[in-house]
């Protein structure tokens, strides 16, 4: 291994310039560095984004409560561009403190409630409604034990693997290869369970497939990292058909555009307050 050796110092400091994708807006303390207002529009849920796997989904899941026709689910999505720093604004900061997207305002309730962490909004959201996630204990179990396991494998995934292979400033061959390993192994697991079960808890859509599709859904047809040659994804069959099944919904597709900002300007829908706006409010039509 050609990597010099690190001798790490008695006390950490932090090096603003050691580089990489975003190295910008990593810090190592919390809190506002501006005051910003948030926007709010007049439906009942408030969500503040952007259309990265997080955000993805509890947009995915937004949409599909939209579309059976549960009113108090519709949604004004405003998008929060994380590579200019506006997760750091004081109002952002106030609905979550570890300034990530996505984070929800609920204003339907008596007192206006708070929901951040994509994985504590899927299940606030199940939960409120009633929805893609089993009422029965067995089911209902397993479909917490799978979106649990995809909040920590995403550390994994993103902020190890992704980190290290796409975005570092330089190739070091000992993460890529520690984290290429156990997202294999992590993908491996996906697939086996994937070869006996329709969807990833079991016989019925939830929201432990909302959580996982956009990260392993991504990875395995290379909309992530670039890596799918790398990981050899197209060996992992199971873990494709779901991909490719799932990516066929309706709200699957309307989520992947809400708070996106790249891309194809059809793909891209920055703002949503209302279903209509998938028709005359995306980038492509804008622009007319
Ligand atoms: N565990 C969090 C992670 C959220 C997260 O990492 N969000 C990223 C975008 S995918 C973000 O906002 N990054 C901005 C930053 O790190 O400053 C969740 O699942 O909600």
């Amino acid at each position: 291994m050609s990597n010099s050796v690190y001798i790490p110092p008695k006390v950490w400091k932090w090096d603003s310039e050691s580089g990489g994708k975003f190295a910008n807006i990593n810090r190592p303390t919390a809190g506002a560095t501006h005051e910003k207002e948030l926007p709010q529009g007049s439906n009942p849920l408030q969500l503040y984004s952007l259309a990265t796997p997080n955000g993805v989904k509890v947009t995915i899941m937004l949409e599909e409560l939209v579309e059976l026709g549960i009113k108090g689910a519709e949604y004004d999505a405003y998008p929060i561009r994380i590579t200019e720093g506006e997760q750091f604004g004081s109002g952002f900061v106030s609905v979550n403190p570890n300034s990530k997207i996505p984070a929800l305002l609920d204003k339907s309730t008596d007192q206006t409630i708070r929901v951040f962490e994509s994985g504590s909004i899927l299940f606030y959201l199940a939960e409120k409604f009633g929805k893609f996630l089993p009422e029965n204990i067995a089911k209902r179990t397993e479909t917490m034990n799978w979106l649990f396991w995809q909040m920590g494998s995403a550390p994994v995934l993103g902020g190890g693997f992704g980190h290290f292979y796409a975005y570092a400033p330089e190739k070091y061959e000992y993460p890529i290869n520690r984290y290429a390993m156990d997202v294999k192994r992590q993908l491996d697991v996906l697939d086996r369970q994937l070869a006996h079960n329709q969807y990833v808890a079991g016989d019925e859509y939830t929201i432990a497939d909302m959580a996982i599709w956009p990260w392993y859904g991504a990875l395995v047809v290379n909309k992530v990292y670039e890596a799918a040659e790398f990981l050899e994804t197209h060996t992992y069959k199971n873990v494709l058909r779901w991909t490719n099944e799932l990516a066929q919904r309706p709200a699957v597709r309307r989520g992947r555009m809400v708070n996106r900002t790249w891309g194809a300007p059809e793909g891209q829908l920055h703002e949503r307050h209302g279903p209509e706006d998938f028709e005359n409010k995306t980038e492509d039509t804008l622009s007319l």
